[in-house]
């Protein structure tokens, strides 16, 4: 049994859901957020067997994209902030960063 912990873009969230559910997988939906950007995301958790994983990553790649997001850095701590100048810079969000993990024991009480 392995968990799959997938962060995927809010936009592809719901997709991926029906996608999975269709194929007669189970998940559950975190709302998350991310460290970098500070902006709302989702963590999916999926319980499968280990010869379901291949597929369920596929689904995963499939329905979840990458996009360009511009982000604007902070003001550097301790550095000059009158001559800073905030300049956007762009960072590719995605498609999905996925964590596959071993589960010790599973059980449906
Ligand atoms: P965020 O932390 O908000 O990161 C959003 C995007 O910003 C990242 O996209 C990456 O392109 C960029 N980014 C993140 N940290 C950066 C840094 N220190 N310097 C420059 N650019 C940076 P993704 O890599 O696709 O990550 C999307 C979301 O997946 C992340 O949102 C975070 O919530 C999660 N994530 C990514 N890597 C993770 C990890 N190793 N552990 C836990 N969560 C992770």
């Amino acid at each position: 049994m392995k968990l799959i912990v997938a962060v995927v873009q809010d936009k592809d969230a719901i997709k991926l859901i029906e996608a999975l559910m269709l194929k007669g997988y189970r998940a559950t939906k975190l709302a998350s957020t991310g460290g970098f950007l500070k902006e709302g995301n989702t963590t999916l958790l999926v319980g499968v067997e280990n010869h379901k994983v291949a597929e369920v990553l596929a689904i995963i790649k499939k329905m979840c994209k990458a996009r360009e997001q511009l982000v604007t850095p902070l003001t550097p701590v301790g550095g000059p902030v009158d001559s800073y100048v905030p300049y956007p810079v762009e960072v590719v969000v995605g498609g999905a960063t996925i964590f596959v993990l071993s589960v010790e024991q599973w059980e449906k009480v």
